[in-house]
């Protein structure tokens, strides 16, 4: 095995070690034998030459014409579908997902560099007419300053995406520092970035734990914005931490999201999208399917081929291509998700296949769990409340469509949810009464797009969006312009009726 890469902090465009000289080791979930690579363990003093860096660099970035730094995401576009292998590859070596899902990982990235460079020539405002004669007013964007961006695991590449590039096009500069399991694809990107021409100090990329290098990012007085996605316990501590500044925080937290499956669905098409929406990315995916619910005509039938569907899925390496389900990302999360299905069998509900960790063979020194189904959930019980992010699915028997809709709103998060069935009005109320911020209809939780809004209701954010339009209007600040050309003062706000 080759020596693993030493990757340096990105600071004012060059790469330096940390100041304490401190690093810490990425491996591969699927064989934790293996070093993906050697980052910076940074602290305060390195977050502060970063922000000072971005700092620098705003007052020019931010003058260069949207459309030319919208061009540099078409170059950079080009480059990253130029290293699509070699970087899906180093994805699933960091993160564990197969091939195929870092590669979709990897394309949302590309997507949103499309749509962003396509934002430069957009960034739309308003004009409007003025209640008084001879003036003219207008809406226009202005970024907001630098900004710090704080990603997990899961998404190595397209959830530094969606935070970077809206951010950039609006003419922020921006520190990132990524989640200490998978750093490597938020360099591959921003590679990319700077190989089609990004200028020093725009973006700047500092690696280290949530504590040390995140925490002093978040409370830098010179930081504008904190957009952070992850859990909601560490959401809560960087609203509180960023609060005495009264920096703008967006927050992109947990799900709990619910699949109800009504009597007349299709129950074939449920059954292809509850293994996809539950199992996939092995059940790591905020938007993940860990609920579902089901109506009583079909209940027995449907539990039996779901359990016999996640008995077949093939667990193992995503570097092989046969696997179809990967490693948990690390041991903590690992045993994490092994409490819960202890909770589980402790609370009541019957466990229905796997349950365990896998281990000899080529599971042997990766984190892997097999997918577990449990029945006879009852929708108080902690795996029907609280996110487990692994591959366990709780289902849970409801009489109608009017208690499936209730179930599935009763937990703290409300990011997605979604409804099979074959009767449109069920479907049009279930739209209108699901109060999640993403809703499916015969498709699974999981599958968002880049150019809608992305986020949820309750304790999955704070009412910000990822993604789409929407997402500018978090790393844009909006300025209204009154021009009055009468050549006299004209009052407004003032009674002119006489
Ligand atoms: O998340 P953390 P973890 C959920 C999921 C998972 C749980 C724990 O339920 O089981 O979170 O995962 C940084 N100040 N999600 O421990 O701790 C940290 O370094 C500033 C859902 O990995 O929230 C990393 O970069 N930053 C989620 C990022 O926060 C801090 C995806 C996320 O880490 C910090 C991932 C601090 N004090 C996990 N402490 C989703 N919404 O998709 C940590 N960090």
């Amino acid at each position: 095995m080759s020596e693993p890469r030493v990757y340096h902090n990105l600071i004012g465009g060059e790469w330096v070690a940390s100041a304490s000289g401190k690093t810490f080791e990425s491996r591969n979930p699927a064989d934790s034998r293996e070093v993906v690579g050697i980052f910076q363990d940074s602290s305060a003093d390195d977050i502060n030459a970063a922000v000072a860096a971005a700092r620098t660099a705003y007052p020019t970035w931010r003058l260069m014409p949207a459309p030319k730094r919208g061009e540099i995401m078409f170059r950079a576009a080009q480059l990253l579908r130029d290293r699509k292998e070699q970087y899906s590859r180093e994805m699933t070596r960091e993160m564990g997902k197969v091939l195929s899902e870092t590669g979709g990982d990897l394309v949302e990235a590309l997507d949103m560099l499309y749509f962003c460079g396509g934002e430069g020539r957009r960034l739309h405002g308003q004009t409007t007419p003025s209640e008084l004669p001879n003036k003219w007013q207008l809406s226009i964007r202005q970024p907001v300053g630098v900004c710090g961006l704080i990603t997990p695991w899961n998404f190595p590449m397209a959830i530094p995406s969606w935070k970077m590039l809206p951010a950039l096009i609006c003419g922020n500069t921006l520190v990132i520092k990524p989640a200490e399991d998978t750093p490597a694809s938020t360099y591959n990107l921003v590679q990319c970035l700077i190989d089609a021409g990004l200028p020093p100090g725009v973006v700047n990329i500092v690696t280290g734990y949530g504590p040390s290098a995140g925490q002093p990012l978040v409370e830098h007085l010179d930081v504008n914005i904190i957009s952070f996605t992850g859990s909601t316990a560490t959401g809560r501590r960087v609203t509180e931490l960023a609060a005495p500044t009264m920096k703008r925080v967006s927050l992109e937290l947990g799900g709990k999201n619910p699949m109800i499956v009504l009597d007349d669905a299709d129950l074939e098409l449920a059954l292809e999208g509850v293994t996809w929406g539950a199992f996939g990315t092995t059940g790591q995916r905020c938007t993940a399917t860990s609920r579902l619910i089901v109506q009583r005509g079909i209940a027995q039938e449907f539990t039996h081929r779901v359990v016999e569907r996640a008995q077949g899925l093939r667990v193992g390496n995503g570097l092989d291509t046969d696997a179809q389900v990967g490693p948990i990302i690390n041991q903590r999360q690992m045993e994490r998700v092994l409490n819960y299905i202890e909770i589980g069998q402790q609370e009541g509900a019957r466990l229905l296949c796997g349950g365990q960790r896998l281990t000899g063979g080529a599971h042997a020194h990766g984190w892997f769990i097999a997918p577990t189904v449990f029945a006879d959930v009852r929708p108080q019980m902690r795996i029907a409340q609280e996110e487990i992010f692994g591959p366990v699915l709780s289902i849970l028997t409801v009489d109608s469509f009017e208690q499936a809709i209730t179930v599935a709103n009763d937990v703290q998060y409300g990011l997605s949810s979604s409804i099979y069935t074959r009767d449109v009005n069920k479907a049009y109320q279930a739209m209108r009464d699901l109060y999640t911020g993403i809703v499916y209809v015969n498709a699974p939780t999981i599958g968002a797009e880049i150019h809608l809004p992305f986020g949820g209701t309750k304790a999955t954010g704070n009412g910000h969006r990822e993604a789409g339009q929407q997402a500018l209007d978090l790393f844009s600040e909006w300025k209204s312009i009154y021009v009055d050309y009468s050549g006299g003062l004209q009052r407004a706000q003032i009674d002119n009726a006489e």
